[in-house]
């Protein structure tokens, strides 16, 4: 007589348990001793805990660059793309799988300079993704040229006599592109910046934060001024200002260096997940029962 065999079902999954962060972990990161970006891998790992994420939930893109690196070090669906690319790529994904948590890193050569144009679409569109710039205001990787947000002066391989070119200001810049959270944070602020990073992950749209993260290589000691271990002063934004006007948000980004550190902006409005999967619903209902080519033909048709 024979038996059948019950298939193996998946578990549910509230039986399953939730990561941890060697179930996360990869490979072991390249980063130079003390650079910044190690600290924001590891909040990266403890928000995937907290939130129980699984993997197949996940996808971590990035473009090139020491910061770049990101999804060689998480276990779990992720690319490494084209430098100043992974904008578009992303934004593939976040219309195709709605479901996923979708993180994208990068630095600020990456996301101000040549992919800054990829940055202003992203953010007008109000695409649904959390988008994390490391900046350490050089470019490490390629060591030590200026990046669109090194103070003027500074003295690089591309400016041996100081840059004269004046910086960027990524919280306007983020502002005037129409993203609809945005955030600014750094590397050695733990509490802050995990709470940052989970504002982020709740936001529906584009978030994005630029997180202050140290190059020890290239660029040591740019970010003291922020540190009150180093002497610095960690300012955080005003408890009263009011996250969903603009203006006020505009005012936050002008003060100078060392500058705000939170939420400067923080608004609900409908993204280009929803808008588009509205029209695909309609159109959808309009060609029920019909086979592809009848569709095809009958747009064919309406051009002739
Ligand atoms: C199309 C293209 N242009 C230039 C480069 C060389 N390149 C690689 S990373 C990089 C800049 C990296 O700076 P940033 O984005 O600030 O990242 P960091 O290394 O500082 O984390 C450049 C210019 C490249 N890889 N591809
Ligand atoms: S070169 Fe700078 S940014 Fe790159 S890994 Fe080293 S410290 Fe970090
Ligand atoms: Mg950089």
């Amino acid at each position: 007589m024979s038996t059948i065999l019950a298939e193996p079902q998946p578990p549910k999954d509230q039986d399953r348990p939730p990561l941890k962060k060697k179930d996360i972990a990869a490979d072991h990161p390249t980063w130079c001793p003390g650079c910044g970006d190690f600290s924001v891998l590891a909040f990266y790992f403890k928000l995937i805990e907290k939130k129980n994420l699984w993997q197949e939930k996940i996808t971590t893109v990035a473009g090139i660059g020491c910061s770049s690196r990101f999804p060689y070090f998480v276990q779990g669906h992720g690319v490494h793309f084209i430098h100043g690319r992974a904008l578009p790529f992303a934004t593939g994904i976040s219309l195709t799988r709605p479901d996923l948590h979708l993180f994208v890193f990068s630095g600020d050569g990456d996301a101000f300079s040549i992919g800054g144009n990829h940055l202003n679409h992203a953010a007008r569109k109000n695409v649904n993704l959390t988008y994390v710039i490391m900046d350490n205001q050089v470019y490490g990787l390629t060591k030590k040229q200026t990046s669109p947000t090194s103070p003027l002066g500074f003295k690089s391989k591309t400016d041996m006599w100081g840059s004269v070119d004046r910086p960027i200001n990524p919280m306007k810049q983020l502002i005037g592109a129409g993203a609809t959270f945005i955030a600014r944070t750094t590397a050695t602020n733990p509490k802050h910046l995990m709470a940052a990073m989970e504002a982020a992950l709740d936001h529906n749209g584009f978030s994005v934060i630029e997180c202050l993260s140290e190059c020890t290589e290239f660029f040591a000691g740019a970010f003291d001024a922020t540190n009150p271990r180093k002497g610095g002063d960690f300012m955080e934004v005003p408890k009263d200002h009011d996250v969903t006007n603009e203006s006020a948000a505009y005012k936050l980004a002008e003060d100078s260096f060392p500058g705000y550190f939170g939420t400067f902006y923080d608004v609900e409005t409908p993204t280009k997940n929803e808008k588009e999967a509205e029209i695909i619903e309609k159109l959808q209902s309009k060609v029920q029962g019909m086979k592809d080519w009848e569709i095809l033909k009958s747009n064919f048709d309406k051009m002739k």
